[in-house]
């Protein structure tokens, strides 16, 4: 371990101490999470715009985890990085039901950054001392979601977990880029969240966490709700007009999700520097969505 890492992980270890009501919870928690099988333990979505503002906390709260002996499975977007290049390159960005229509002179440049983006959160994790793989193709198998309205757009028809468990096997974290390809090798751009759904159900993982830049779902006055019951407040929750486009799309994703899953799963939405609180801690952070 170099001084730096050293340094950072004391710090996260005091910040995290600090926040937490009493140390026996993460004894607790550090157990229970021991003892799952690796690929059950987490699947972490990272948003692209937590790539680019909230690198150095993403970084140190994953390397801590991997300190402590877990190994989560990350996921992650790049949707402002793309904003940002295809419009540099001209291409006017379009979406239709959230989803950006990608032609081929746009797939290449996705491609491009998608390919940067998964290199740029290994080389930090790795400077930082931690183990990271690049997978940037091999998991989604998928297919054209409808060619006419949206391109080269994917929706995945089958998870391969063999480059993931490749990884887990050598205990390091799977940084995982949300491309796809079809069966005759055809790549296609694919919705982070979208790939994390499928990523979940295929794993079926003890914690689902997304990280975003806001730190969990925001009420009318932009303070994060500590949690929501989907089975009781969803249609509320809709037809509230401070509900934003892309949080409704979030929220009825999640629904999607927990629809697919146990009973007892819950999806938590969190921001980098407080992922250990929410895993080692009885109150967790952020929005804790249930059904
Ligand atoms: C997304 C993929 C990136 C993404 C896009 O092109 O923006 C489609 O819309 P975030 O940062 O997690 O939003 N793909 C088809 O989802 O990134």
């Amino acid at each position: 371990m170099n001084d730096a890492r050293d340094i950072q992980t004391r710090q996260t270890i005091v910040r995290l101490l600090s926040s937490m009501a009493s140390a026996k919870e993460i004894s607790q928690y550090l157990k229970r999470f021991s003892q799952l099988d690796a690929k059950r333990f987490a699947v972490v979505k990272v948003g692209g715009a937590v790539l680019r503002d909230d690198l150095e906390a993403l970084t140190s709260s994953l390397a801590f985890l991997q300190d402590v002996g877990l190994t989560p499975i990350v996921i992650h977007g790049a949707g402002p990085q793309l904003d940002e290049e295809l419009s540099a390159a001209g291409i006017v960005k379009q979406t239709v039901n959230g989803l950006r229509v990608t032609s081929p002179e746009a797939l290449a440049i996705v491609r491009r950054v998608f390919q940067s983006q998964n290199l740029k959160l290994v080389e930090a994790l790795q400077a930082f001392d931690a183990r990271a793989t690049s997978i940037v193709s091999g998991v989604f198998e998928a297919d054209y979601l409808e060619r006419d309205t949206y391109g080269l757009v994917g929706e995945v028809k089958r998870v391969n977990l063999a480059p993931i468990e490749a990884s887990l096997r050598a205990g390091s974290i799977p940084v995982i880029a949300s491309l796809g390809e079809t069966v005759s090798g055809q790549i296609l751009n694919v919705n982070a969240d979208f790939a994390a759904n499928e990523l979940v159900q295929k794993l079926q993982p003890y914690k689902i966490v997304f990280l975003t830049g806001t730190g969990g779902l925001l009420d009318d006055n932009g303070k994060v709700i500590d949690s929501i019951n989907l089975s009781t407040e969803f249609d509320h929750l809709m037809s509230q007009p401070w509900i934003n486009g892309g949080m409704r799309v979030k929220i009825e994703q999640i629904k999607d999700l927990l629809d697919k899953l146990p009973l007892t799963s819950s999806v938590s939405i969190t921001k980098p520097s407080e992922l250990a609180k929410e895993l080692f801690t009885h109150k967790g952070s952020g929005t804790l969505v249930r059904r």
